[in-house]
């Protein structure tokens, strides 16, 4: 398993930095968001290091699975029984700011589209 001795999320997977875990699995870890933007606002990480989804799927396929299943486990959990969205960011221009891959789970609100 990769890991980056830099990255925070390695390091909230780690539990070197603490953070409200909501799920974990083998494969995974799911932990809520530190500035959300919806009710619920959940981000699911693998616990191998990949700069983003599309270098998850060419890696480690069985993980990029494992990050949707965690995700829509959490989503039955939290009760967004009406819907919620499901987002990778993908470099700067899309917004991402930590380069770990993770899923954003937003629900709880009617959301918007098209985002920002
Ligand atoms: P993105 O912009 O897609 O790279 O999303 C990164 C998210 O990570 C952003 O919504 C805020 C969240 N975040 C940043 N630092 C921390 C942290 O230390 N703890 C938690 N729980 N979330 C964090």
């Amino acid at each position: 398993m990769s890991t980056d001795p830099d990255c925070l999320f390695c390091k909230i997977v780690a539990g070197d930095v603490p953070a409200e875990v909501v799920h974990t699995d083998e494969r995974t870890v799911a932990f809520r968001d530190v500035n959300p933007q919806a009710p619920t606002h959940v981000l699911v990480v693998p616990r191998s290091h990949h700069r983003n989804a599309a270098e998850l799927a060419a890696e480690d396929p069985e993980s990029l699975v494992a990050v949707v299943s965690a995700a829509g486990q959490v989503a039955v959990a939290e009760g967004l029984d009406t819907g919620y969205r499901l987002v990778f960011n993908t470099g700067a221009e899309a917004g991402q700011t930590v380069f770990h891959v993770h899923l954003h789970l937003l629900g709880g609100r009617q959301l918007e589209w098209p985002p920002g």
